[in-house]
C-alpha cells in the first residue's frame, strides 16, 4: 500500500489519510472497500490514461529572492497595493522551493505518474536576457531528479506569466516583439539543459489569459489597461513567441522531445446535441480562437479575425512561425464558455447569454457545466484533427475548511471532479486522443488576484504553518487513479 515507502515523519504529516479512509489502520482502506464489493465503474480510460496534478512557479514556490532569481511583473503587481484581494503576494506561498521533496511525496501518494509544473523564467534570466543564473536552474534539477526519483514523469511549462520585470521595464514585455524573442533564447538554454529527463514541454500557459487579464482589463500583472489595437499586438506577440520558443526547442532540445502549449481554448457547446448545434459549436470554437489555437493550428488567421479594426501588424513569416508544428495541445477545461445555437445569420451561430441563476463554483466565473470536458477535447480533434491532446488543468476552487474532526470534506470539488471526468471519459470512449490529465491544482496556492482565498488544491495548506492535508477530494482522485474509471 502506498503507505509503505513512507518515512514516519511523513505518515504523521499526512495523518489526514487515515481518517479518510484510506492508510491501513482500523479504518477500511479504500481498497479494501473496493474489493468486498460489487460495484465496479463502467466508466474506464484507456489503459495507459497518464494521471496527474499541475501547478505553477509564482503560485507555490515563494523563495523569490533566493539563489538570485530575479524579480516578475507578478511580484511587482502582487505588491502593488489593492491589486490582490487579501493584500496577498507569492513571496512564501507554499514554500515549495524548499519544499519540493515533501510535495514530491503527496504526488506519490496519489499515485499519480505525472505532473506539470512551470519553470520561473527569472530564476533562470534574472534580467530576462543576458547572463544566465545556474543556481536558479539547478532548482528545477533537483526536482527533476526527485520526480524521476519517485516515478513522476515531469510534464514543464516555460511560461506560466512571471515575466521577468527586467524586460518589462525596458521593452514594455509583450508589447515588443523583443519579449518573443527573448522567450526562445530561455526556451533554447532551458530545454537543452532538462530535455534529457523533460520529454514534454509546453511553450505558454493561456496565452489568451494573459493577453486579456494582464494587458486588456488589468487584472492580471503587468495590470495594463491598452486600447483594443495595442492589445491586438499584445496578443500576436505573444503568438509569436511560441512559435519561436517551439523552433528554439526543436533546435536544441534532445531529440524526440515533444512540443506544444496549454491553452484556456475557449469552448463552445452545442446547447442541445443536435447536429446543427454541434457544427454552430465549432464553427464558434474556432472563431472565438482565431488569435492562438486556429491560427497556430491552420496557419491562417481566420477572415473575421482579419476583418476587425486594428487587426494586429504581422507578416506571412510570422505567421509561419507561429504555426510551426507541435506534437501535442494541451488545454485547461474549467467551465462551458459559450452554449451554442444554430443560426440563420452571416456567422452561422449565437451565443446564449447565462442566466444569472446559472449554477457556479466558489467563484463567479466558474461555472459548472461538466459536458465542457467533453466538448473542448473534441473540437480540437474534430476542427484541427489535433492526434494527441492532455487535460492540462481542471478542478475548482471550494471554501473547503478543516471540520470538527480535522478532515476536510469537499464534496463539492468531488462533485465537480466526477461529473467533468465522466464527461472526459465519454471522449476517451469515443476515441478522441486525450493521453491524460493534470488536476488543478496539487496544493492550494496563490490564486493570483484572489491571494489565498480561492482554494484549488487537494491538499490544504495553512499557510501559517506550511502544514499539508489530504482532502476528501484526495482520497477520491487516488480510487480514480487506482481504477483507472471514474468513481
Ligand atoms: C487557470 O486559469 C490558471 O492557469 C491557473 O494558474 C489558475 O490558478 C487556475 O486557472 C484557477 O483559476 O475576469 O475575474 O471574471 C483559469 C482560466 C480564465 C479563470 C479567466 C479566471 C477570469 C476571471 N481563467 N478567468 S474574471
Amino acid at each position: 500500500m502506498w503507505s509503505n515507502g513512507f518515512s514516519r515523519r511523513h505518515l504523521g504529516k499526512l495523518a489526514g489519510w487515515a481518517a479518510l479512509g484510506l492508510s491501513t489502520g482500523s479504518v477500511k482502506s479504500a481498497d479494501a472497500q473496493s474489493r468486498s464489493s460489487d460495484h465496479k465503474s463502467i466508466a474506464a480510460f484507456p489503459a495507459d490514461f497518464r494521471w496527474g496534478t499541475a501547478t505553477s512557479s509564482y503560485q507555490i514556490e515563494g523563495a523569490v529572492n533566493e539563489d538570485g532569481r530575479g524579480p516578475s511583473i507578478w511580484d511587482r503587481f502582487a505588491h502593488t497595493p489593492g491589486k490582490i484581494a487579501d493584500h496577498s503576494n507569492g513571496d512564501v506561498a507554499d514554500d515549495h522551493y524548499n519544499r519540493y521533496k515533501d510535495d514530491v511525496q503527496l504526488m506519490k501518494a496519489l499515485g499519480t505518474k505525472t505532473y506539470r509544473f512551470s519553470i520561473a523564467w527569472p530564476r533562470v534570466f534574472p534580467e530576462g536576457t543576458g547572463a544566465p543564473n545556474p543556481k536558479g536552474l539547478d532548482f528545477y534539477n533537483r526536482l527533476l531528479d526527485e520526480l524521476l526519483a519517485n516515478g513522476i514523469e515531469p510534464f514543464a511549462t516555460l511560461y506560466h506569466w512571471d515575466l521577468p520585470q527586467a524586460l518589462q521595464d525596458r521593452s514594455g514585455g509583450w508589447m515588443s516583439r523583443d519579449t518573443a524573442k527573448a522567450f526562445a533564447d530561455y526556451s533554447a538554454y532551458v530545454s537543452e539543459r532538462l530535455s534529457d529527463r523533460v520529454k514534454h514541454i509546453f511553450t505558454i500557459n493561456e496565452c489568451s489569459r494573459l493577453v486579456q487579464l494582464g494587458h486588456g482589463l488589468g487584472l492580471d500583472a503587468p495590470g495594463l489597461k491598452l486600447s483594443q489595437g495595442e492589445l491586438n499586438q499584445v496578443r500576436h506577440h505573444v503568438a509569436l513567441g511560441h512559435g519561436l520558443a517551439v523552433q528554439a526547442i526543436r533546435a536544441y532540445a534532445k531529440p524526440g522531445t515533444k512540443v506544444g502549449l496549454a491553452e484556456n481554448m475557449v469552448n463552445g457547446i452545442p446547447a442541445i446535441e443536435t447536429p446543427a448545434n454541434i457544427r454552430a459549436a465549432e464553427i464558434a470554437t474556432r472563431e472565438l480562437n482565431a488569435g492562438y489555437l486556429t491560427v497556430i493550428l491552420e496557419g491562417k488567421f481566420t477572415d473575421a479575425y482579419l476583418a476587425q479594426a486594428d487587426a494586429p501588424k504581422h507578416t506571412a513569416d510570422d505567421v509561419s512561425i507561429i504555426s510551426s508544428p507541435i506534437d501535442f495541445v494541451g488545454l485547461n477545461v474549467y467551465t462551458p464558455d459559450h452554449y451554442v445555437l444554430a443560426a440563420d445569420n452571416s456567422r452561422g451561430y449565437t451565443l446564449a447569454p447565462f442566466p444569472a441563476s446559472f449554477p457556479h463554483m466558489d467563484a463567479a466565473w466558474l461555472r459548472v457545466g461538466p459536458e465542457a470536458l467533453y466538448w473542448a477535447p473534441r473540437h480540437a480533434s474534430k476542427i484541427w484533427g489535433v492526434k494527441s491532446i492532455y487535460i492540462t488543468e481542471n478542478g475548482t476552487s471550494s471554501t473547503d475548511q478543516p471540520a470538527a474532526d480535522g478532515n476536510i470534506y469537499d464534496t463539492d470539488r468531488v462533485m465537480y471532479l466526477r461529473n467533468y471526468l465522466l464527461h472526459l471519459q465519454r471522449a476517451t470512449s469515443e476515441g478522441v486522443p486525450v493521453a491524460g490529465y493534470f488536476l488543478w491544482s496539487l496544493i492550494d496556492n496563490f490564486e493570483w488576484m484572489d491571494g489565498y482565498q480561492k482554494r484549488f488544491g487537494l491538499y490544504h495548506v495553512d499557510f501559517n504553518t506550511q502544514r499539508r492535508t489530504p482532502k476528501l477530494s484526495a482520497s477520491f482522485y487516488r480510487e480514480v487513479i487506482r481504477q483507472n474509471a471514474v468513481v
